[in-house]
């Protein structure tokens, strides 16, 4: 494994690493804002190590400053901007990041009690020494934060280690080089965006397009010049194969990328050959999760296989387990357990919670996904559920039902709530509420509630007003009879 983080930097030149609108920064101005973000906050008392949470804004500034306090040696605890009081007075006080970087003072002011430093374009056009970059070693680099079952979202440690050996072993899946620019209009709080997107063309060497908002048309267009690949969560795919119905433009940026790939949720076969039927083109999966990034990759060069999220990646240890935790060793795409995983890849453990932690990982280093597969003869695998039917994928976002519960609880006019996810064409799943209320209420003004309490993302998109809930004999909500209500 190559000892830099992100290795060009060691280097750097007039390549382009970043293009966002019509702005795009060298991998030398990369260098120089690693350098002279290292040097600002080391003045402000915050030497490389320090934990920092950074607003992931949809701009340029945000990409860089992402890449350059990477590249300095500290931890980041990237956030979403949008997200709300509830969640980011959590994640503060779980995280205590010393500093916010490109939050708008005047946002937090109030909220949360934390010194902010704005990102500006002077921070890459700062010549001047250049202290070495990051070497690929076991402390933290990432806490990122995702929902559960139940409660607030935990946050995931992930170090330098872990994201390095995933993104090398996806660059040999993929045939992936410094000759490809990636395209993707995800978000930067997340593995898929963050660490596949950002981190990972920066470290394979080559450009990355990012578009902070996802319009098919110009992500199309994007696709269609130079060697391209293309990172997409399904929804996207959906949207993109409705467009491409009517928009030849969109028909040939696809039809032109090197490779298109989706990641998580799953990629409906409905939307797969429709795609298939307007550019000619496959999409190939990859399964991951934010505590273990990829598992599973169908490579550039294997042959198609429907429903396949492909064979483990390079380098790690993959197994099905039965309730039991017993390993499972068929191969006849019918046998169905949770998949299990070892190796370089798995997280350091949540923060500040070492009995969340043993939930998942055990003495020997098996994570537990909670997800439910298949493994064909070759080794593939189909995911096929999960065992947590409180955990929602809305649109490639993990949101806990439990969550939104809580969110719906603090209305004062709801006294009872239930939050399940029913299945989406667009979305994957939707996030449905069944309510009984105190008083009447209108079903927009609870899911306008909910996105401002929550991030907006973590709304559901119907409420249904009920005079009760279904209980079993020990009071239990029965959700399996609301999704027949
Ligand atoms: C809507 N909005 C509201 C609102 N209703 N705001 C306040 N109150 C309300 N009631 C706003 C939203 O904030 C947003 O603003 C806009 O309206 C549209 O919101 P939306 O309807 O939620 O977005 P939508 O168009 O449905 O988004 C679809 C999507 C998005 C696919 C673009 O879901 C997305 O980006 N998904 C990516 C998720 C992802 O990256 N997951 C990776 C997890 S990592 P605005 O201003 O924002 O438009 C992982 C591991 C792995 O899973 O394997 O990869
Ligand atoms: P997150 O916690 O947001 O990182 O989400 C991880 C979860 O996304 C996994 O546990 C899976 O349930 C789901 N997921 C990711 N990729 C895929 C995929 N290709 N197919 C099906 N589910 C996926």
């Amino acid at each position: 494994m190559r000892s830099a983080l992100f290795p060009r930097l060691e280097a750097p030149g007039d390549d382009v690493a970043l293009r966002v609108g019509s702005e795009q920064v060298t991998s030398l101005e990369l260098a120089q804002a690693t350098a002279a973000l290292q040097q600002r906050l080391t003045a402000a008392g915050h030497p490389p190590g320090a934990r920092l949470a950074v607003w992931t804004q949809g701009s340029l500034e945000t990409a860089v400053a992402l890449v350059a306090a990477a590249a300095a040696g500290y931890q980041l605890v990237p956030l979403d901007p949008k997200l709300g009081p509830l969640e980011l007075s959590h994640i503060v006080n779980d995280a205590a990041p010393v500093v916010a970087l490109g939050a708008d003072p005047q946002a937090v002011a109030g909220r949360i009690a934390i010194d902010t430093l704005p990102l500006t374009p002077e921070l890459r056009r700062h010549p001047g020494p250049r202290p070495p970059t990051r070497q690929v070693d076991d402390a933290p680099l990432l806490v990122l934060y995702t929902s559960g079952t139940t409660g607030l979202p935990k946050g995931a440690v992930l170090t330098a280690r872990n994201v390095a050996f995933n993104l090398d072993a996806l660059a040999r899946a993929w045939r992936w080089t410094a000759a490809d620019t990636v395209v993707h209009a995800l978000p930067l709080f997340h593995v898929h965006g963050l660490v596949l997107g950002l981190f990972g063309s920066i470290r394979v060497g080559g450009a990355l397009h990012w578009f902070p908002r996802f319009v098919p048309r110009e992500v199309a267009q994007a696709l269609s010049v130079g060697t391209t690949v293309f990172f997409a969560v399904p929804t996207m795919y959906h949207r993109l194969s409705e467009a491409a119905q009517t928009d030849p433009q969109v028909v040939q940026g696809l039809a032109h990328a090197r490779l298109l790939v989706s990641g998580s949720a799953a990629l409906p076969q409905r939307d797969q050959q429709r795609l298939e039927a307007l550019t000619g083109r496959r999409v190939i999966e990859r399964y991951g999760l934010t505590e273990t990034l990829i598992n599973c990759a169908v490579r550039a060069d294997d042959p198609p296989s429907a429903g396949s999220v492909g064979a483990p990646i390079d380098g790690i240890e993959l197994r099905l387990v039965d309730d039991q935790r017993r390993t499972l060793e068929a191969r006849d795409d019918a046998t169905l357990g949770e998949i299990a995983v070892r190796g370089p890849h798995v997280f350091a453990g949540y923060l500040n919670r070492p009995e969340a932690t043993a939930a998942v990982k055990d003495a020997d280093g098996w994570f537990f996904t909670g997800d439910l597969a298949c493994r064909k003869p070759d080794g593939q695998l189909r995911i096929v559920g999960r065992r947590a039917t409180d955990l929602i994928k809305c649109g490639g976002y993990k949101v806990g039902a439990g969550e939104v519960e809580a969110a719906l609880l603090e209305h004062p006019s709801v006294r009872e709530a239930a939050v399940l996810g029913a299945p989406d064409a667009d979305l994957g799943e939707r996030i449905v509420a069944f309510v009984v209320l105190d008083t009447p209420t209108e079903p927009q003004v609870l899911q306008d509630f909910v996105a401002s309490q929550l991030s907006p993302h973590k709304r559901p998109r119907e409420v249904h007003v009920i005079a009760e809930l279904p209980r079993n004999a020990m009071g239990k909500v029965v959700k399996a009879k609301l999704r027949h209500a």
